[in-house]
């Protein structure tokens, strides 16, 4: 992990194309100073262009860049950070012009995702996206550099010590085969793991999707009384985890967190996360968590239906689950404008008890009734009957116990097959 002494002031910047609302471009600034803010900058300013599209050259005007120079001086500013994803030449000849670093919203994010990795297979993953960003910015970087071949100490996110030399084009194509080897590897390990777990057990599975800090790991932990991590922080969380929902369910039901999602998330970062958000494919049920309380819910709404659809989880039914109505939000225009969500609080015992219930439900659809007799002399099976079925009621009489049952209805076979059944 990077280590900050003090925290680099940076600056905020973005063209302010006719086609987006104001709206719109005020609150993806303000996003992207909560990312600056992650990776421990002080946002010292912003500075914003209206333009009809973005300067070739370096993407501000030529007399913008002037007063972006500036701005930079008079804020004792060490590095710029650009709101959209800029070429690696614009980039170049910003800097250049400007004199100081610059950094894009798309290595902003991929810089986090670093930082954030933990397991092999996110930072895997986060390093195959790294490199295909990085390579064509470190072949312009050569190329002005010319036939000498001299390190650049530009851009924030490459590690250093490394020359031109090392990293060419061949050798960073090499690089992500390798490490997509690894990760193949990993992933099938995983699979084998999963098809095994889910054979044996024959669960249900619900995932928690959404947007960065809505709230997902907190729902994870108090749906499954597990220690997911949870932080204010953008991606948090990189890995998935799995539990079964607790207090336990008929049928037990497993839970995943999975890794937030943002506008304009990196294409690099959506491919090579695809295993991990695989987990939200096998899902029969996806539980998508919004921050009700966020003035731009609606568009982070939007974004992870977006990428949702990216990954081809288009068809997995959905709960829409909106979350932090403590902190605000209006909780009658929610119902109205979404008919069968569920307005809550993770802050609230009771609200998480709903959401658990809701969830339950969702998977008791498919259960079956039935009604088993248990005599006396079988009462030792009793443990199976209660583990694997909820039962709804019991008698007792002179030879034995009446079990009335609800559970899936290859357990009930099976348990029909081996207890005499009265009607
Ligand atoms: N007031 C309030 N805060 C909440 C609620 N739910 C979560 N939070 C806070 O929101 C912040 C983000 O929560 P996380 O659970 O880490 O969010 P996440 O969706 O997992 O975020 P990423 O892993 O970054 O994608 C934390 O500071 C939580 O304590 C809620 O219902 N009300
Ligand atoms: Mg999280």
């Amino acid at each position: 992990m990077t280590q900050q002494r003090k925290a680099k002031r940076a600056i905020v910047a973005a063209v302010h194309l006719a086609s987006v609302r104001e709206l719109e471009f005020e609150a993806s600034l303000a996003e992207l100073r909560q990312l600056a803010k992650t990776l421990g900058f002080e946002v010292a300013g912003t500075f914003t262009q209206k333009r009809a599209g973005f300067d070739k050259t370096a993407y501000f005007g030529t007399g913008k860049r002037e007063e972006l120079k500036e701005l930079i001086l008079a804020n004792r500013a060490k590095i710029i950070l650009i709101d959209h994803e800029i070429s690696p030449s614009q980039a170049f000849n910003l800097e250049k012009e400007v004199g100081c670093e610059v950094m894009d919203r798309t290595m902003v994010i991929l810089e986090i995702f670093h930082r954030h990795a933990r397991s092999r297979i996110a930072r895997a993953q986060v390093e195959i996206a790294r490199l295909g960003y990085m390579a064509p910015r470190l072949r312009e970087a050569a190329k002005q550099a010319g036939p000498k071949d001299r390190a650049r100490s530009g851009t924030g996110g490459r590690s250093g010590g490394e020359s031109h030399g090392e990293l060419d084009r061949r050798k960073i194509r090499d690089r992500i085969a390798e490490l997509q080897t690894e990760l193949d590897a990993m992933a099938l390990g995983r699979h084998t793991q999963r098809a095994r777990r889910q054979e044996r057990q024959g669960l249900a599975r619900v995932a928690l999707v959404g947007y960065t800090n809505a709230g997902k790991s907190t729902l994870m932990r108090a749906l499954t009384g597990s220690e997911a991590l949870v932080a204010d922080k953008l991606f948090a969380t990189l890995d998935t985890t799995v539990r079964a929902l607790h207090p336990e369910t008929v049928p037990r039901v497993l839970v995943s967190d999975t890794v937030g999602f943002i506008k304009n998330l990196p294409h690099e970062l959506v491919a090579s996360f695809k295993s991990t958000l695989d987990e939200a494919l096998e899902a029969s049920l996806l539980v998508h968590v919004v921050d009700a309380s966020d003035p731009g819910f609606e568009r982070q709404l939007a974004v992870t239906d977006e990428v949702l659809d990216e990954i081809g989880a288009k068809a997995v039914p959905r709960l829409l689950v909106f979350n932090k109505i403590d902190r605000g939000g209006d909780e009658a225009a929610l119902r109205s404008n979404y008919p069968g969500c569920i307005v809550m609080s993770a802050r609230r015992e009771a609200d998480i008890a709903k959401l658990h219930q809701a969830i339950a439900a969702s998977f008791q659809g498919d259960l079956v009734e039935a009604e088993l007799f248990l005599p006396w002399a079988a009462q030792k099976m009793r443990g199976e009957v209660f583990a694997t079925c909820k039962v709804l009621e019991e008698r007792a009489d002179g030879e034995g116990a009446f079990l009335r049952i609800r559970g899936e209805p290859e357990t009930v076979k099976r348990l029909r097959e081996q207890f005499r059944v009265r009607r």
